[in-house]
């Protein structure tokens, strides 16, 4: 399986999040992407490959005009507002009701209208991340048109919390989303999203909620006590054309594997009832039972399972990296989905 990989994420660093009443450094850091390619070079998964260079042009398929300016605009911004030393995001968020429109000369109202929490800080590097990220997810796109039956687009930051005008939960640009939106517009008929992070991928939700040409799948930690909180429900089924095209199966805190694997097998009939020209898989290994965000009790063994039930819809699968905090077992709970699914 190839692997497309850049180091240009690295600026994307430094800035703090909250956790319980104090700020800690963000869990979503540049040492992840270290420890994965470390662990997949141990389980012998060498093919590694740089991205290509491309455009906005996908981004804007899926994101607003106004939105991808604020994303690339919003830390000169700070910069020249507020001066050096600490990250962008905002101190007020978006009002239910009236339209709301941000004035684009000022960082605090851009914040305010395309953050929806405090969890996607903006720093000098930022901008920088998420266009590798981009590159990272197309240049795995075109592997997969050029024939290869899966890829791997290991990327951060990670993308299933942002939709098409909002950041949030570590997320800006949508990759998954992008790359699902781009093979649609380069002839597959039907594409599926299954999303194993821990935490629903509810802008991943929001972008495909009214189509029926691109199935959403989430399993993740139940919203009523759980990040996202809003978003996840079971009975959020899709609106429109886009009825019965979107799939939630939220577990309880401390799901373990059988659980687990049910909520996979119920994926999986959907899936394959869908018959998709292509999945992408948004890889998040925050289930793990040690990860210091997530709140599920997977062991690492379970990741080779895991990518075993994956490798069982026979179809072509493009991996996408999403979330994943426990440093130490990241790289390796990485590794064996990918390991489970190549050996599936
Ligand atoms: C991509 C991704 O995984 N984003 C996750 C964003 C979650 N941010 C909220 C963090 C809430 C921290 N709760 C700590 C609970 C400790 N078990
Ligand atoms: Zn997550």
């Amino acid at each position: 399986m190839k692997i497309i990989y850049s180091d240009a994420h690295q600026g994307h660093a430094g800035a703090l999040e909250m956790r319980g009443e104090a700020f800690v450094p963000m869990a979503e850091c540049p040492e992840r992407m270290a420890v994965i390619v470390q662990a997949l070079a141990q389980a012998g998964l060498t093919d590694m490959q740089a991205p290509t260079l491309h455009g906005l042009e996908a981004a804007a398929r899926v994101h607003d005009p106004d939105f991808l300016r604020f994303l690339e605009t919003a830390y000169p911004m700070w910069l020249a507002q507020k001066g050096p030393g600490s990250a962008a995001f905002a101190r007020v968020f978006g009002m239910r009701g009236l339209a709301q429109r941000p004035n684009m000369n000022s960082v605090d109202a851009m914040l305010s209208a395309f953050t929806f929490d405090i969890f996607s800080p903006i720093v000098a590097g930022t901008w920088d991340a998420i266009r590798s990220a981009l590159d990272i997810t197309l240049t795995g796109a075109r592997v997969m048109q050029s024939g290869a039956p899966s890829v791997f687009s290991l990327c951060r930051p990670p993308g299933h919390h942002a939709s098409g005008d909002l950041a949030g939960g570590y997320c800006y640009l949508n990759n998954a989303a992008i790359a699902a939106q781009y093979y649609r517009d380069q002839g597959a008929e039907r594409v599926a999203i299954l999303d194993i992070d821990y935490h629903h991928g509810n802008g991943t939700q929001r972008i495909f909620y009214d189509r029926d040409d691109v199935q959403f799948i989430s399993l993740h930690g139940r919203p009523e006590e759980e990040y996202p909180f809003l978003l996840g429900f079971a009975d959020e089924t899709g609106h429109g054309k886009g009825e019965g095209f979107n799939l939630n199966l939220p577990m309880p805190p401390g799901t373990r594997i059988g659980t687990y694997m049910d909520a996979v097998a119920a994926a999986s009939a959907r899936i394959r009832a869908f018959s998709p020209d292509m999945l992408i898989v948004s890889l998040g290994v925050d289930t793990y039972e040690h990860d210091p965000v997530g709140g599920f009790c997977l062991q690492s063994p379970d990741y080779l399972t895991l990518g075993q039930s994956i490798a069982d819809l026979r179809l072509p699968s493009h991996f996408v990296m999403e979330g994943g905090y426990a440093i130490e077992a990241l790289g390796h709970n990485v590794a064996n989905v990918l390991t489970g699914y190549l050996n599936g």
